[in-house]
């Protein structure tokens, strides 16, 4: 069967046997173009990177294969169980291949697996927290500033504000009409900036994974056990904060994080109960109080921060986040200001689950 020359290109420069190639899309990444390139019994993840979120490819796979590397030792010293994703490189050696204006990268595909866009059960997530914790704990003695700052003020919550305002000013395509509400619900949420500027200095910078999304995860198809991390392309110094709120973001909710269904968009506790159990088992001999009483700020900063950031890009003309139709960006922001909410409205009861005195 004869495929598509981006598939033949790649499989000439990783050395497959074109034979048999096939091409198709793979996840639901936001960021990346994800494929896997399959060619008769040997199959590659192949993306194309997103080069305007990511200017500097080289530098992002430099981080990622420190991290590989740093993994692998962590492995072979019975350290870390899980896989590790591991890039492949082209038979001329090169860990990047440029392609029809694109830049391309391979990994390792690990087979037997699969993701989630919502988490099914309480044990598939406290199965992912406490990988998400491994992860957490075998990069406790990484290097971070060794990580180049790939996308830097990742999350830095002015300057996502700072964003924010100067969209509103530009209003590019006269978008603020159709979302002024939200627009002000986001301006009266300001205080969250001082409220996270407080913490500097009272929790240590870890090397964090920065999208613990549940889809960046990867579980057995046999066991349900968890078997890898990935996209490990934002790993850099940050607070555990930052991953705590973006599991409890993405986990908790019964709905998609693009779903319409706003009223069946919460925080579900037991599933929030299973996050703080599963993530702080691995790092109960190295995480702080002070970090642990922060992670109630982390899980109102990162759910409200990337409803911030879906409204600036819808406002903006949607240039960051792929969509896939209109008001995309816009629907992803209020699904996530439903799910702040309701963190707000249930703050006694999380508070209480993170043993925080009210
Ligand atoms: P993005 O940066 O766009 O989010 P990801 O690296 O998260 O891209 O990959 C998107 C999806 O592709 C994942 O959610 C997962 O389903 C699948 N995937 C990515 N890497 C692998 C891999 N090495 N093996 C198997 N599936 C993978
Ligand atoms: C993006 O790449 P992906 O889909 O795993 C984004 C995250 C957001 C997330 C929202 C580099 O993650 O920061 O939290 O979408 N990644 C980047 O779903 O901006
Ligand atoms: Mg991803």
């Amino acid at each position: 069967m004869k495929s598509n020359p981006v598939a033949e290109h790649l499989s000439q420069c990783y050395g497959l046997n074109d034979a048999n190639i096939s091409l198709k899309p793979i996840g639901n990444g936001h960021i990346n173009t994800t494929m896997l390139l399959k060619a008769d019994d040997q199959a590659l993840v192949v993306q194309k990177l997103n080069t305007d979120v990511f200017p500097a490819p080289e530098k992002l796979v430099e981080n990622a294969r420190l991290i590989e590397q740093h993994l692998t030792k962590k492995n072979n010293n019975g350290e870390y169980d899980l896989d590790i994703i591991r890039h492949v490189p082209t038979i001329e050696n090169d860990f990047l291949v440029e392609y029809d204006r694109g830049v391309w990268r391979a990994l390792e595909f690990i087979g037997g697996s699969y993701s989630e866009d919502v988490v099914a059960s309480i044990s598939q997530a406290q199965t992912a927290a406490n990988a998400f914790g491994q992860f957490a704990l075998a990069l406790q003695d990484f290097q971070a500033e060794q990580l180049h700052h790939v996308i830097p003020n990742f999350h830095n919550l002015e300057m996502r504000f700072a964003a924010f305002k100067k969209v509103l000013e530009q209003n590019p395509l006269n978008r603020t009409a159709l979302c002024q509400d939200d627009v002000d619900f986001c301006l009266a949420q300001q205080n969250l900036v001082a409220e996270l500027k407080a913490l500097d200095g009272t929790i240590p910078l870890r090397p964090c994974h920065n999208d613990t999304k549940i889809n960046n995860m990867l579980f057995c198809t046999k066991s349900d056990n968890a078997k890898a991390v990935i996209d490990l392309d934002t790993c850099m110094p940050g607070y555990w904060l930052f991953d705590f709120g973006d599991m409890v973001r993405t986990f908790c909710s019964p709905e998609q994080e693009d779903s319409t269904n706003l009223n069946n968009v919460r925080v579900r506790e037991e599933i929030f109960a299973a996050i703080v159990k599963g993530y702080v088992e691995p790092l109960q001999n190295v995480i702080t109080d002070a970090e642990k009483q922060s992670f109630w700020l982390g899980t109102k900063v990162m759910t409200f921060m990337i409803g911030l950031r879906f409204l600036t890009d819808f406002i903006d003309g949607d240039n960051y986040f792929a969509t896939k139709h209109a008001n995309h960006n816009l629907e992803r922001a209020r699904n996530q200001f439903a799910l702040y909410r309701d963190i707000l409205d249930k703050e006694h009861t999380l508070k209480a689950i993170l043993e925080i005195n009210n």
